[in-house]
């Protein structure tokens, strides 16, 4: 990329110079990230031009990873990282008089996504590239991103998140690649020899426009693409419109009610209003996907039939299940396949991962919207629908109760989840007691059926960005005990417990820990004005806002450590930092009444001088990507404590664990794997298990009431919640929550895990004061790590679902 630093410095200032006009001395940081951004790119896509060409040339089984979010932070420093440019452009830039921490700042995270599931789509393009295999991201590219968080008065607040403000340097755009979409409009059913043909007619037109992000490979050649799909009006649209309308602002007016499909990321809620507009984006992002998927496709000149050996298309939950009937049209209506053979080729190349069982999150769409938006679509979806269910029959005749429940189409509402089992050849959950619970449970009707179609991946996490990106003194570390294997082989990082015994490495982890704790408190004081005590055990429960994953439960737990220290202002508690990020969606009533609760807490708990240095609480404001960087490797505590069997795996558990972090966590999602590779001895567990949760449920004995009268603690800490406390002051704020839990039977066990909770906590204070000790347990928690690598993850789908092969063995390189 770059000969030497000397050959880098001479081309950044260039780079200021015509892209900026300005000299070096004059450039403020927000110019020199421009111009290190623009110099960077363009030497990617030297890189990238190369591997299209190899792509097309070698003629590779290609994946299309169709996702409603990817949630990419920052790619600044990344990039650098893996295109092993990191430390020459760090010195070169301090050189030249910047500071290059202050630069990648300038970068505004690209939060295309809610949490989880937009994180791992992100994690799996990198896995992709550095394994060096032809797989390719295909998303929407959203206006505005997840919203920027504020507090007020300890409220959140929501403003838009203007990430296209300055303009973003990772993408190409690509006009030639243009594809049209339609909706609307009415289907005309001619017969022609015997067969049917099916015209749209007064359809509604939009262009998708792909914008490119390049994906680069950990030292490798590997550029792979992100292709963001924007929506805008025709040129045909619009002087059709001009035609009529006369007048300028009505025609504006008409362009950004077109514009409006790719505006904002849908929360991670399914609230009524806008539902519409959800689903025109789907469709939106499935149906540009797929047209250019078959594009491509034909440049092949093959035979329809081997279209599986070629393409594979993953869907990333049900957001794109449309993908089904949209390539079923496709085959159809424009390739005039017969229906037997659409089939075939649509269910080999489809496969599907489901990503949560909460009912609230499973997509289901009213008939008549998809009928009236997407007419077509929706005739085809009718008939696989009428066909499973002939199938149901003929199997089973008789059984309407069955039928009834696995159906597509029942009571009104089209069953994405349905049509996507039916409609691919795999469908996976996301952690081992996650696809258990799949077959087990929620879609056992259905693997009954089809036993070969389910399996598992257990989620994984890049290495790369979760331990060398943002932990350099840690990867340093690694590096001189066990060599650099590990970065191309993370599962190596189990070299690490050759150090076990070693006094001097535990001690290096230790200090280690220590200045990640110096930096992170010196950024929060800088930040919030809140001092931070390193010598405290950092805390640290950062994820969405959500009623299973029982902040709550954490929270309740701060007031009752704030009643024994009032109650005994002398006695020694381990110092504890208890920090927390995350965010609510804006109509989920009740979790904003945790995040002012938090805020409250942390407010009287921050400024009592009874409490002085043993607890501080900071709840910082828009937890995102990048502030997840900070806040990692600092951390002694992962929480981890939803309600067993409701998170369906959980991924910062494991980013919190390779940094050194111990798991404080229920056995729930991935949390279970930790323990089976590290061992209960290097984790604290607690509470009741996925079968005790689901048995409470299922003979409803469980009484919140009961709990709360058995237990003095749990009476006490709730009633502060609604009589006079410093935290009620008086007022009815907290009522909401206080009714949840005991009039409305504590959905999720918070006061029946609470004692358990408590004790484990009073557990880790203990342990914590053996800190050689604390470091063993650390170390294997580290060495541990390798196998949440998500390039273990992608490998599996790679060799088990997709069929894949590198580009070195198809090219034997
Ligand atoms: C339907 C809709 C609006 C919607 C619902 C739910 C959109 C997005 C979501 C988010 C869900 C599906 C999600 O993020 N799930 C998380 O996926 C992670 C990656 O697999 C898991 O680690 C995590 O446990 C799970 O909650």
């Amino acid at each position: 990329m770059f000969i030497n630093k000397e050959e880098f410095k001479e081309a950044f200032i260039r780079k200021l110079e015509e892209k900026i006009g300005k000299k070096k001395d004059q450039a403020s940081e927000q110019d020199a990230y421009l111009a290190l951004g623009a110099l960077i790119s363009e030497r990617i896509n030297q890189k990238w031009l190369q591997n299209n060409q190899k792509g097309t040339e070698s003629r590779d089984k290609q994946v299309y990873f169709f996702s409603m979010e990817f949630l990419l932070g920052r790619l600044l420093g990344n990039n650098l990282l893996n295109l092993d440019m990191l430390s020459l452009v760090k010195t070169g830039l301090n050189e030249l008089g910047f500071r290059f921490t202050s630069i990648e700042e300038k970068e505004k995270d690209a939060g295309l996504g809610n949490g989880g599931l937009g994180r791992l789509a992100a994690c799996f393009l990198d896995s992709l590239a550095s394994l060096d295999l032809p797989g390719h991201g295909y998303g929407l590219r959203y206006k505005y991103g997840m919203f920027d968080q504020r507090f007020i008065d300890g409220n959140q607040v929501e403003l838009p998140d203007q990430w296209l403000s300055q303009e973003y340097v990772w993408k190409v755009r690509r006009e030639e690649e243009a594809v049209e979409v339609r909706f609307g409009g009415h289907i005309l059913t001619h017969e022609q020899e015997g067969k049917l043909h099916f015209e749209h007619v007064d359809y509604e037109q939009l262009r998708a426009v792909p914008y490119d992000v390049p994906v680069i490979g950990y030292h490798n050649d590997t550029v792979n693409t992100l292709r963001l799909w924007s929506a805008e009006p025709t040129e045909e649209d619009i002087l059709v419109k001009a035609k009529k309308e006369h007048s300028c602002q009505n025609l504006l007016d008409h362009q950004r009610s077109l514009e409006s499909i790719t505006e904002f990321l849908y929360p991670d809620d399914s609230t009524e209003e806008g539902k519409r507009l959800r689903l025109k984006q789907e469709y939106f992002l499935v149906s540009s996907g797929v047209q250019c998927v078959i594009r491509s496709f034909e440049k092949l000149d093959l035979s329809w039939s081997l279209f599986p050996d070629y393409k594979k298309l993953h869907i990333n939950d049900t957001h794109p299940t449309l993908i089904i009937p949209e390539l079923m049209r496709i085959l159809m209506d424009e390739k005039k396949l017969g229906w037997e053979e659409a089939w075939q080729i649509t269910q080999a190349s489809v496969s599907y991962t489901n990503h949560t069982t909460l009912s609230e999150a499973l997509e289901t769409w009213p008939v008549e919207m998809i009928r009236s938006l997407l007419p077509r679509i929706y005739m085809i979806i009718e008939e696989i629908n009428e066909r499973f269910c002939r199938m149901l029959w003929e199997s089973s005749p008789g059984n309407f109760d069955r039928i009834a429940k696995l159906a597509i189409i029942a009571d009104g509402q089209v069953k994405m989840a349905h049509l996507s089992i039916v409609g691919s050849s795999s469908v996976n959950g996301v952690a081992k007691m996650h696809t258990e619970i799949l077959k087990k449970r929620e879609m056992k009707l259905f693997y009954d059926i089809f036993p070969d179609r389910f399996n598992n991946k257990t989620n994984g996490i890049s290495h790369r960005r979760w331990l060398m990106y943002v932990n350099p003194l840690l990867t340093n570390a690694i590096d001189e005990a066990i060599g650099e294997q590990w970065k191309k082989e993370p599962e190596r990082l189990q070299d690490l417990l050759y150090q076990i015994e070693d006094a001097s490495f535990l001690d290096t982890l230790n200090e280690i820990k220590q200045k990640n704790k110096q930096n992170f408190a010196s950024w929060v004081e800088d930040k919030t004005g809140v001092q931070l005590d390193p010598t405290s055990i950092f805390d640290v429960q950062i994820k969405r806002l959500h009623g299973y994953k029982r902040q709550l439960l954490n929270a309740l737990h701060i007031i009752h450590l704030y009643n024994q220290i009032k109650c005994n202002p002398t006695s020694n508690l381990t110092p504890r930092t208890f920090i927390f990020g995350a965010k609510a969606a804006s109509s989920y009533h009740f979790a904003k009444k945790v995040i002012k609760l938090i805020n409250t807490i942390a407010q009287i708990v921050n400024n009592d001088a009874d409490v002085k240095d043993k607890l501080k609480v900071v709840f910082l404001e828009n937890y995102s990507v990048s502030l997840a960087e900070r806040i990692i490797p600092a951390a002694n505590i992962s929480e981890q404590i939803s309600t067993a069997g409701k998170e369906a795996s959980g991924t910062g558990n494991m980013k919190l664990m390779m940094n050194g972090a111990l798991t404080l966590g229920t056995m729930d999602g991935a949390n279970v794997e930790i323990c089976d590779v590290i061992g209960n001895d290097h984790m604290y567990s607690f509470g009741l298990s996925a079968e005790e949760v689901q048995a409470y449920y299922d003979t409803g004995i469980y009484s919140a009431k009961e709990t709360y009268e058995e237990d003095e603690r749990i009476r006490r800490t709730l009633d502060q919640l609604i009589h006079y406390s410093p935290f009620s002051k008086g007022g009815t704020e907290f009522r909401e929550i206080y009714d949840e839990l005991l009039f409305n039977n504590d959905e999720y066990f918070v006061l029946r895990d609470f004692n358990s909770y408590v004790n484990t906590q009073q557990q880790i204070s203990y342990d914590y004061q053996d800190i050689r000790n604390w470091n063993r347990k650390c170390l294997v928690n580290i060495a541990h790590s390798g196998v949440f690598s998500s390039d273990r993850t992608i490998k599996s789908y790679a060799a088990e679902i997709w069929g894949l092969n590198s580009h070195n063995t198809v090219n034997g390189l």
